[in-house]
């Protein structure tokens, strides 16, 4: 029999161990594809660590702690695997541990808060204006006045329950520490989502006083990043998988494409690793790579991710595949496309790769995970392309299927994660035009109170059918 391969841990792999000097928050899957391999292939590696924190559940970190940070990095290809040990992280901290994040975020070392808290977390109304009364923000403010009055940070008292609230709580730790000017960078698919994350931590600062917002305006510069590299979730057969190439018991690995892509726009007060050196691009203007990235790519995605699954496939790679979807991404595409108009975008070459990387079936990317949060997804995914083809006096079609495919995943009864569960279980109590409509107003007011769009996403209900529907004719396609 043979003898159990031995634990990765940094006795087995030496990799340098850097100081912490970045504070990471939603320490999942994509930030140890994208982010920290950035960090590693950075020529100051050396200089650079990162303590990553997770979200709702201590799991990951603890899973990352049993094996020093270290973690390989499956490479998955068309033709093939690569292996590579991933050392930038050299703490993971379970979200909660609200001391050490703010012990880390006000050391004067740290330069550097990053993001992955999904697009969900940032807790904006549809409208992008803070909202005091959301439930996340009532239960972290809450929180934060215990703090403020020298609460022990022991259960509920103290700790802030979202990763925004516990970001403003170590926000204000650091202007405290006198720590100086820092960077937080967000790595979330949204639209400028810098911005975002400003409007976000300065609303919850507002609200909770402490004259903290001047501070905040003074010396955190909100980064707006554009972040691409697929990353399905990893499976216990690609934990069989390492341990049978590498040689070794990895419990946490990560599998992702080869291709990656990170554009960045914005100031580092206190430095940052040259990522630019491992491929990572600086510019002035983010809004095109963004949009580009935000409509081609996450765009389509979830077109397949409601088309696919009503039409009965479980993965990217199989749902475009299917005809069917195929075409409604393509006529998706060609809205877009009237709208990414700037020098250098090279749509059709976005497109050839787009379809190369989705085609790649031994990337398993489940369609439910991309599914999940339509409300907020659609919100910049759909919105934009629909609102611009309709004032350039076009239907706007192909934006109106994405929306429709998601009305009809939303009434199939099938199980999945949003933001306003609530409300859209509510809206699936009413029938017909009006069903629609209140789904709509979930995504967008503008849409919904356009009765134009509202019957043109009523009419294309239906074109996927409700599943199984594998072997059904499509109507409108
Ligand atoms: C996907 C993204 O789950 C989703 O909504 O569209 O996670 C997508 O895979 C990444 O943005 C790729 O970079």
């Amino acid at each position: 029999m043979n003898a159990a391969p031995p634990a990765l841990n940094r006795s087995l792999k030496p990799l340098p161990k850097p100081p912490v000097r970045i504070v990471h928050l939603g320490l999942g899957a994509f930030h140890r594809s994208h982010q920290a391999w950035y960090t590693q292939h950075a020529p100051d590696a050396a200089e650079w660590g990162i303590a990553a924190f997770t979200g709702r559940r201590p799991d990951a970190a603890a899973a990352l702690s049993r094996q020093d940070c270290l973690y390989t990095l499956v490479e998955r290809s068309a033709g093939g695997d690569s292996f590579e040990v991933i050392g930038s992280i050299v703490e993971a901290v379970d979200g909660a541990n609200i001391a050490r994040l703010c012990e880390l975020v006000a050391a004067k070392e740290t330069a550097i808060v990053t993001l992955t808290i999904t697009e969900a977390a940032y807790g904006l109304a549809a409208d992008g204006t803070f909202d005091a009364g959301a439930p996340g923000a009532v239960d972290d403010l809450r929180a934060l006045s215990a703090a403020a009055s020298g609460g022990t940070g022991a259960q509920g008292s103290g700790v802030p329950v979202t990763p925004l609230g516990r970001l403003v709580l170590a926000l204000a730790r650091r202007r405290d520490s006198g720590s100086g000017p820092i960077a937080v960078v967000s790595c979330d698919n949204l639209s400028a989502n810098g911005e975002v994350a400003r409007r976000a931590v300065l609303g919850l600062a507002g609200a909770w006083g402490q004259g903290l917002v001047e501070w905040i305006e003074a010396n955190v510069s909100f980064v707006s990043t554009s972040v691409d590299r697929i990353t399905p979730r990893t499976t216990e057969a690609d934990i069989a998988e390492v341990a049978e190439q590498c040689g070794y018991r990895d419990r946490s690995p990560v599998v992702a494409e080869p291709f990656r892509n990170w554009v960045l726009s914005g100031g580092f007060p206190a430095g940052r690793p040259r990522w630019e050196d491992a491929g990572a691009v600086m510019v002035g203007d983010i809004e095109p790579y963004e949009n580009r990235k935000l409509w081609l790519l996450n765009g389509s995605h979830s077109i397949l991710a409601y088309a696919g699954q009503l039409r009965g496939h479980a993965t990217v790679a199989e749902a475009l595949a299917d005809p069917v979807c195929r075409k409604a991404v393509e006529d998706f595409w060609n809205e877009a496309a009237n709208h990414l108009t700037a020098a250098g975008l090279d749509i059709p070459q976005y497109r050839r790769a787009l379809l190369d990387r989705f085609g790649n079936a031994r990337i398993a990317h489940r369609l439910a995970q991309i599914a999940a949060d339509g409300t907020t997804k659609l919100r910049m995914r759909a919105v934009p392309v629909l609102l611009a083809e309709r004032a350039a006096g076009r239907s706007g079609s192909g934006s109106a299927l994405m929306l429709a495919s998601w009305v009809d995943y939303a009434g199939s009864g099938a199980e999945f994660q949003d933001p306003l569960a609530e409300d859209i279980k509510a809206a699936n109590g009413l029938s017909g035009t009006p069903r629609v409509q209140a789904l709509l107003r979930l995504v967008s007011k503008d849409i919904a109170n356009d009765d134009g769009i509202v019957s043109l996403v009523s009419g294309l209900c239906g074109t996927f059918h409700a599943h199984p529907a594998k072997t059904a004719s499509p109507t409108h396609l």
